[in-house]
């Protein structure tokens, strides 16, 4: 496994990439253009910034997350032929600079989503928590009022503008079914995946997070059958998955260890982190660590190290400890411990398979 670690530009993140490269075993940074509004062509000039900075470091770049995917894509108007053009077009330009791997999600509307973004733990450290039932009793209309009333209503990862959209979106989304969807995905993919593979750069979509519907909007990325489907929509090795150990384990039926066995050869990238779900479907993002959570951390990196996984990871979010303020589940000092597990559990997991292939020859 390649790890990698997320980072979100300078003077946009309070870890440097100084910092970055002193986690053991780091390789790359995972990086987006995140002033570049969704549909729009990357340019040239603000990928050869990040090219030149990561270089300064040695840290490549061959992980991008996310380009993200307009809403017209999603919702399959006719207007989005021209954002997939540009969406081809950025990937032919991400080539150039030596990017293997896109993450995307195809989540309507809401990316992740989150009631509560420092939520104490027992330990004294604060992390990312939902509640389910309180977004379970959120009318869509209730949501586009609150926000319309309360100038600085805020969620996780949302800008201003795009909540002000937010009631002609619903609008939009009234007509949308769960397979016309899932009709817009596979449209989309054919167009793209034929550059993605001419390109050398492999899609990975993220499970949707969390990983079943919300305000009333359909969801597709939530389960194993699911993710079979979409790897069926175009099957080339192009298309592949972002496996979210904590997105999916939202969801205590999400079997992540086996999604790692059948979707192997599949997944170029791999978010690793716990949550621990309670019994009511509130979770909260814990320690990486497999016994602090409800997410067998330690059984997927085995699972890895048993389909001899060689794709990008990296330790996803992370609690916010010792003090630190950084961005929600973007700190440096949860991640980099994250990290270290990760390797304690990948080099376990991989002496464990060297020696039992030497006791069998
Ligand atoms: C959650 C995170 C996500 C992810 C985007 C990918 O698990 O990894 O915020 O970055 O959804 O597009
Ligand atoms: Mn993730």
């Amino acid at each position: 496994m390649r790890m990698v670690f997320r980072w979100y530009g300078e003077g946009n993140d309070t870890v440097s990439l100084e910092q970055i490269k002193q986690i053991p075993g780091v390789e790359g940074i995972v990086w987006a253009l995140h002033d570049v509004p969704a549909g729009e062509e990357w340019p040239m000039d603000k990928i050869m910034a990040y090219k030149e900075l990561a270089d300064r470091y040695s840290l490549h770049l061959e992980v991008v997350e996310s380009v993200n995917v307009h809403e017209d894509i999603k919702l399959g108007l006719p207007s989005r032929d021209r954002y997939i053009h540009n969406y081809q077009r950025t990937i032919e330009k991400l080539a150039t600079v030596g990017v293997k791997t896109i993450c995307y999600n195809f989540m309507p509307v809401f990316d992740w989503i989150r009631t509560d973004l420092y939520k104490a733990l027992p330990d004294g450290s604060t992390a990312m928590f939902y509640e389910k039932a309180k977004v379970d009793s959120m009318d869509p209309q209730e949501l586009v009022a609150a926000i319309a009333a309360n100038p600085d209503f805020s969620m996780p990862g949302w800008e201003p503008e795009r909540l002000r959209r937010l009631a002609p979106l619903f609008e939009a989304y009234k007509g949308v079914t769960t397979e016309q969807l899932w009709e817009n995905l596979r449209y989309f993919l054919e167009h793209i995946i034929p550059v993605a593979e001419s390109s050398d750069i492999k899609m990975a979509i993220h499970p949707d997070d969390p990983p079943w519907p919300v305000f009333g909007l359909p969801r597709l990325m939530t389960s194993q059958a699911n993710l079979r489907r979409l790897l069926s929509l175009v099957d080339s090795p192009y298309n592949g998955i972002t496996l979210c150990s904590g997105s999916l384990g939202a969801n205590p039926d999400n079997d992540i260890v086996s999604m790692v066995h059948e979707f192997a050869g599949r997944i170029p990238f791999a978010h690793i982190r716990n949550v621990k779900v309670y019994d009511n479907g509130d979770f909260i993002e814990t320690s990486h660590r497999t016994e602090d959570g409800t997410v067998d951390i330690a059984g997927i990196v085995r699972a890895y190290s048993e389909t001899g996984f060689t794709g990008y990871v990296r330790p996803d979010h992370g609690r916010h400890i010792w003090g630190e303020h950084c961005r929600p589940g973007y700190g440096l000092y949860d991640r980099a411990l994250g990290i270290m597990y990760l390797w304690g559990a990948w080099d376990a997991a991989q002496r464990e398979r060297r020696e039992r292939k030497e006791k069998s020859k």
